[in-house]
């Protein structure tokens, strides 16, 4: 029995396993239409909202969605969409990035959007069900299965500390930017943890266990499960992929632009599961750094930096932008999945 599929849980913690939808497509599908330099508007269009699928997207049909809770509540039951809508109605505005690939877990891929989510609060719902004081975790399934890397997989599953999944920011989202949600985006509803990578906000979400453990499975233990070394302690100790590290992109100039040799506005984008602090330009490939301005942070949104540049003279420019919160975390020059961004430019 393959860990992470729904045997491996207590078997009255699944009163109705919900069958697996048809996909299209039914293998791993990446959906990346920008680059840095197309994410001019605060709002990123649905058109150029990323999208990652492990195992391909799920066609779920609105009335034969389901979302079935069980494991240390009071109240189990099986939801349908109605239900979901009957409950307020919230609205987060707020950065959403994937963690890059599970399996290169140091690269940077800076699959970003920010975009609004709006649907229930969950912890509306967590009053309802009466989350029991023992459980510790939310286990999340979504209803797609298949092959990723070589392990066969029923579910895709991934966990939630509840003092987070608590918080009123948590979706159970049902609309992106204020339309229903694309298949692709998790239709008909999907979590939404902000300030969490993209990985933890499970799509079609198709049943919640409430538990005292961890769930160990491909996409909570293994994968999306950083090994650190706490400074100063040889234990090498795992921690899983939650909160979005500082980082920053720029979004102007473009990579490879040729600029001209008077003033220029450097500017882009910071964001991170707390706000980000300041933002450092280097026009000279990490020598020199100046402080760009920066804007605070306004709910869970990206943050605007900008900063002007005369060059002194023709010829290559590397420029890079550097990140930092209020508890001094820096974004580092390489072996990162928040590693700072660079790009030459060609003053001529
Ligand atoms: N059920 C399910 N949920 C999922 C995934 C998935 O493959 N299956 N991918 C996760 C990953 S890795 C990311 S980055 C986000 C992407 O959300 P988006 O496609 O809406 O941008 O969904 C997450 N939720
Ligand atoms: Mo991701």
């Amino acid at each position: 029995m393959a860990k992470g599929s729904p045997e491996f849980v207590d078997g009255d913690k699944f009163r109705n396993r919900v069958e697996h939808p048809k996909m299209n497509p039914d293998e791993f599908y990446g959906y990346l239409p920008y680059a840095p330099h197309h994410l001019t508007e605060r709002q990123t269009p649905i058109k150029n909202v990323f999208s990652l699928n492990h195992f391909g997207v799920p066609i779920v049909d609105a009335s034969e969605w389901r979302l079935d809770i069980g494991g240390l509540v009071d109240k189990p039951q099986i939801l349908k969409l109605d239900d979901v809508k009957s409950l307020p109605k919230h609205a987060v505005s707020s950065m959403h990035q994937c963690a890059g690939s599970p399996l290169d877990p140091t690269a940077p891929k800076r699959r970003i959007s920010n975009v609004e989510w709006a649907g229930a609060k969950l912890s509306d719902l967590l009053r309802e069900i009466g989350v029991n004081e023992e459980a510790e975790y939310m286990w999340s399934y979504g209803p797609d299965g298949g092959v990723f890397s070589g392990y066969p997989q029923d579910f895709y599953l991934k966990d939630l500390p509840l003092t987070r999944a608590f918080q009123d920011d948590v979706l159970l989202a049902y609309e992106l930017n204020g339309e229903l949600l694309p298949n692709r985006n998790g239709f008909p509803v999907r979590l939404f943890v902000p300030g969490f990578y993209g990985t933890n906000c499970v799509k079609w979400i198709c049943q919640m266990v409430f538990a005292k453990e961890r769930a160990d499975s491909l996409f909570t233990t293994n994968l999306y499960s950083d090994t650190i070394k706490l400074p100063g302690d040889d234990a090498i100790v795992s921690k899983p992929v939650w909160d979005i590290a500082p980082e920053s992109i720029i979004v102007s100039p473009r990579a490879e632009e040729h600029l001209e040799e008077d003033e220029q506005t450097i500017w882009g984008w910071a964001w991170g599961a707390t706000e980000i602090s300041g933002v450092d330009v280097s026009t000279d490939g990490g020598e020199s750094w100046q402080p760009a301005i920066l804007e605070k942070r306004s709910g869970w949104s990206w943050q605007r930096y900008e900063m002007k540049w005369r060059p002194r003279a023709k010829g290559q420019f590397s420029i890079i932008s550097r990140a930092r919160n209020f508890d001094g975390h820096i974004q580092p020059m390489d072996g990162s999945r928040n590693a700072v961004h660079t790009l030459r430019v060609e003053v001529v």
